[in-house]
């Protein structure tokens, strides 16, 4: 065990290294009835040497996620008020900030898990895909947590 540990903790090490570094990354439980919920994490763009020898022609930018496990098809929204009337808005690229980290939040920016194979529940684990346009895809190990665990941070 204890060598898997190290194991995964050079993989670990060897990804943060690639200019893509995503962490706290959740799934909300979803409530009952809703087939749908919300993925979130934080992505911090570090632009090393490694990333400027890429000469990126332009922004880095995450394209989607995949978490085969729960559903099929996983989409980038964006939350807007409309007349009063709160509504989500899928987006196609979510571009990342140059030595800076993007935060996906409840009543913000969020990845959606649509039409659920599976119900995930608190306590469980699942591996999440990134897609990204240059660099290599990243994974992040998403926990389940309950609804409440995991506020907006704005009131909604
Ligand atoms: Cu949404």
């Amino acid at each position: 065990m204890k060598k898997l540990l190290t194991i995964l903790s050079l993989l670990c090490a060897a990804q943060t290294y690639a200019g893509v570094d995503i962490t706290d990354c959740v799934i909300i439980e979803p409530a009952p009835g809703v087939n749908k919920t919300g993925l979130f994490f934080n992505a911090a763009f570090t632009v090393d040497e490694e990333v400027k020898a890429l000469r990126l022609p332009s922004p880095e930018a995450i394209l989607g996620a995949e978490i085969p496990e729960l559903t099929n098809e996983i989409q980038m929204h964006n939350t807007v008020v409309k007349d009063g009337v709160m509504k989500m808005q899928q987006f196609p690229k979510l571009f990342l900030k140059k030595d800076a980290v993007i935060k996906l939040e409840r009543g913000g920016t969020h990845f959606m898990l649509m039409d659920l194979k599976k119900r995930p529940l608190a306590g469980e684990k699942y591996t999440v895909n990134l897609w990204l346009t240059y660099i290599s895809d990243q994974q992040c190990e998403a926990r389940v947590v309950k609804s409440s665990d995991f506020p907006p941070k704005h009131k909604m």
